[in-house]
Formats: C-alpha cells, sequence, structure tokens
C-alpha cells in the first residue's frame, strides 16, 4: 500500500546563519528502500552548527539539520526489510549497505551507496521527502533528524532494543559513537598513555573508552579549567590546561616532557587544525599516533613539518569513530544497557522542540556537554 504525506513540525534553517524555524512541512512516504520515522529525540552536536552557519561547503539551503536522532519506524517503502513499523530505530549518517566496495573492503566504515545524493541534500533517487510552504526542502547527513518525521535510505538505519531509552541513545547516532569508535577501533590503548584535546562530548568519550580499555595514563586538555572536573570523571589522570603554561611554552613541547618524550596516542577533538598539529607534534618519536575526530571549517589546512611523519608518527583520522552502523550500534546499545558504556552522565540540558535555538545556544555555553530535543 501506498502510504500518505504526513505534516508536521520541522525546524527549517532557511539561509546560513539564520536560526531555526519551527514550521509546519509535509513529509512524503517513503519510497522504494526508504524509512519514514517518527523522530521522538535529537541531540544537536557542532556540525548542526557548523552547517547552519554556512561554514560547511556541503551546506545547502533551506535544510532541516539534525543527525543524533532516537525515533519509531512509522513505515517502510517497498523492498525494506531490515527495519519493520514499530521498531525503535536511530539513523545513521554513515550508511552501510554491505554490497559497495568499500562495505566489502573490510578497511572501513565509510559506505558509497549514498553519499553523494546525501551531501546533495536528497535522497538516493535524487528528490526530497520534505515540502515546505510549496517549495522543497533539503535533507541533512541522509538523517534530518530536526524534524517531527523523516524519511531515510534503509541502508541508513538500525533497529535497536527497545527497553533502551530513546532519549539517551539518540546520542549514538554521532558523538558517543566516534569516539567510542576512535579509541576501541585503535589497536594498542591498553597499557598505553593517551592525550585528549578538547573536552566536549567527544573528547570525554574518548577519554571514558580509554579508560575503559586500560589505558594507563589519559592527559586530558582543554582551555576551559571547569572541564577538569568532568574529564576527571571520566577516567582522565592528569588535566593540563594550555593558557596556564609558562609563557612561549607550547603545549605538545610541555606533554612531550612530561611524558618522557610524547605520547602513544593523542586524539584531536576540537576541529582547530593548530590543534591537531600540536596532537600530532606530542606523539612520540617512533610510534606516536594522532587521530583527527574534530571537523574543521572550511578552507581549513592541517600542517606540520614533514620530519614528524618521517620520525615515525602517524596522522590518522576517523568518521563516525570507524563505526559500521548497522551491525555495531545494536551492540553498544547493550553495553549501555549492561552499564559498561556510558551515555545518561553526556546529557546535560533538555529543551522542548520550540526551543531548539536555545539548545543550539547552550552548547556554546562551556558547562553543556549533550542537549536534547524533546521533539
Ligand atoms: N561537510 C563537511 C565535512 C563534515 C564532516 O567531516 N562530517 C563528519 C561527521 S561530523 C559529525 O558531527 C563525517 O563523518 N564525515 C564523513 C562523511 O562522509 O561526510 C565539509 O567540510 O565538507
Ligand atoms: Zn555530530
Amino acid at each position: 500500500t501506498v502510504g500518505k504525506p504526513i505534516t508536521c513540525k520541522a525546524a527549517v534553517c532557511w539561509g546560513a546563519g539564520q536560526p531555526l524555524k519551527i514550521e509546519e512541512v509535509e513529509v512524503a512516504p517513503p519510497s522504494v528502500h526508504e524509512v519514514r520515522i517518527k523522530i521522538l529525540y535529537t541531540g544537536i552536536c557542532h556540525t548542526d552548527e557548523y552547517t547552519r552557519s554556512g561554514k560547511d561547503p556541503e551546506g545547502l539551503f533551506p535544510v532541516i539539520l539534525g543527525h543524533e536522532g532516537g525515533g519509531v519506524v512509522e513505515s517502510v517503502g517497498e523492498g525494506v526489510t531490515s527495519v519493520s513499523v514499530g521498531d525503535h530505530v536511530v539513523p545513521l549518517y554513515t550508511a552501510e549497505c554491505r554490497e559497495c566496495k568499500f562495505c566489502k573492503s573490510g578497511k572501513t566504515n565509510l559506505c558509497g551507496k549514498v553519499r553523494s545524493t546525501q551531501g546533495q541534500g536528497l535522497m538516493p533517487d535524487s528528490t526530497s521527502r520534505f515540502t515546505c510552504k510549496g517549495q522543497p526542502v533539503h535533507h541533512f547527513m541522509g538523517t534530518s533528524t530536526f524534524s517531527q518525521y523523516t524519511v531515510v535510505a534503509d541502508v541508513s538505519v538500525v533497529a535497536v532494543n527497545k527497553s533502551a531509552p530513546l532519549e539517551k541513545v539518540c546520542l549514538l547516532g554521532c558523538g558517543i559513537t566516534t569516539a567510542w569508535g576512535a579509541v576501541v577501533k585503535q589497536q594498542g590503548i591498553k597499557g598505553s598513555n593517551v592525550a585528549v584535546f578538547g573536552c566536549g562530548a567527544i573528547g570525554l568519550g574518548v577519554i571514558s573508552t580509554s579508560s575503559v580499555v586500560g589505558a594507563s595514563r589519559i592527559i586530558a586538555v582543554d582551555t576551559n579549567p571547569s572541564k577538569e572536573s568532568w574529564a576527571k570523571k571520566m577516567g582522565a589522570t592528569d588535566f593540563v590546561n594550555p593558557t596556564t603554561l609558562p609563557e612561549g611554552k607550547r603545549i605538545q613541547d610541555y606533554l612531550v616532557e612530561i611524558t618522557d618524550g610524547g605520547l602513544d596516542f593523542t586524539f584531536d577533538a576540537t576541529g582547530n587544525v593548530h590543534v591537531m598539529r600540536a596532537a600530532l607534534e606530542a606523539c612520540h618519536k617512533g610510534w606516536g599516533v594522532s587521530t583527527v575526530i574534530g571537523v574543521a571549517a572550511a578552507g581549513q589546512e592541517i600542517s606540520t613539518r614533514p620530519f614528524q611523519l618521517v620520525t615515525g608518527r602517524t596522522w590518522r583520522g576517523s568518521a563516525f569513530g570507524g563505526v559500521k552502523g548497522r551491525t555495531e550500534l545494536p551492540g553498544l546499545v547493550e553495553d549501555y544497557l549492561q552499564g559498561t558504556l556510558k551515555i545518561d552522565e553526556y546529557v546535560t540540558h533538555h529543551r522542548k522542540f520550540a526551543e531548539i535555538n536555545e539548545g543550539f545556544h547552550d552548547m556554546h555555553a562551556g558547562d553543556c556537554i549533550r542537549c536534547v530535543v524533546d521533539m
């Protein structure tokens, strides 16, 4: 049977730099291999703000942002077998088709199936399911969770245990999973020393996961002194505020000094290219590995002396923590239910849907780790 369009509320961003506006939108029924989801909760991530601000070179407007959602399957299109009506689901901005060159390589979680249309703000058939005031509205990251109903590709959604609260496991849609994967997919963290630059949700998740897998020393780095207690609560053994170092002392030189030659592993969770450089240069000669997680603004480039690499440091990065969402998210939900994966701790702010712009402001305040919006 062919479904009907649904009229509901969505937060539309009409142009770069504009606040979101709650509008009535029409959400078309799911087409072949698509799933329509009633979104119940969504987190707000810096990437939503990055695209809203106009800094994202892939940004398109008007758009419905949001990529950290939790909801219930309302209807499915033809050919959908992986989820059913009523399933509790998390949309995935990194799809997993299990058929493309990337998925079959066994080397990456990046899936090629829908990425190009996703980047154009469209469904795989190159059209949008959202209409507002008679005008098509772009999708975002294949998820658009800032809408009470959204449509996603069936390769871009995973069903999870219904006993898990969606207001918490929605955060597995981005932040928590990204941080978890960046650590567990990296061999050798156990018994090693680690430095984490930036103590937002991602940095704290890296600290927490490093602690769980048994890193021997975890140095948290942040310019905000109030992040020290957060970092220690998540398992950091040391906290360094680079702004309090003696004048002219670079953070990388300081870290190399206090670690007898540098870190085994460092992580950038800031998106600042100067911090990325410091994170690489804080690595131990011969074997240190630095992972870039943060998203840098358009036009930004990283640099260092090639000698840093010649002398055995490795610069790498991962997206969505290298996690294959459909295969791995159900297990992360079980870990959460069993108490071995922290999620509740990250939720510092709650907002009603009507207050979503305030949620964006919350994010800029130093006391916010994650704000969850009740749709
Ligand atoms: N569109 C941006 C890049 C944005 C980006 O790097 N996105 C991250 C996820 S951010 C989650 O909060 C990512 O995983 N990208 C992989 C992908 O396939 O997009 C730009 O600068 O063009
Ligand atoms: Zn995100």
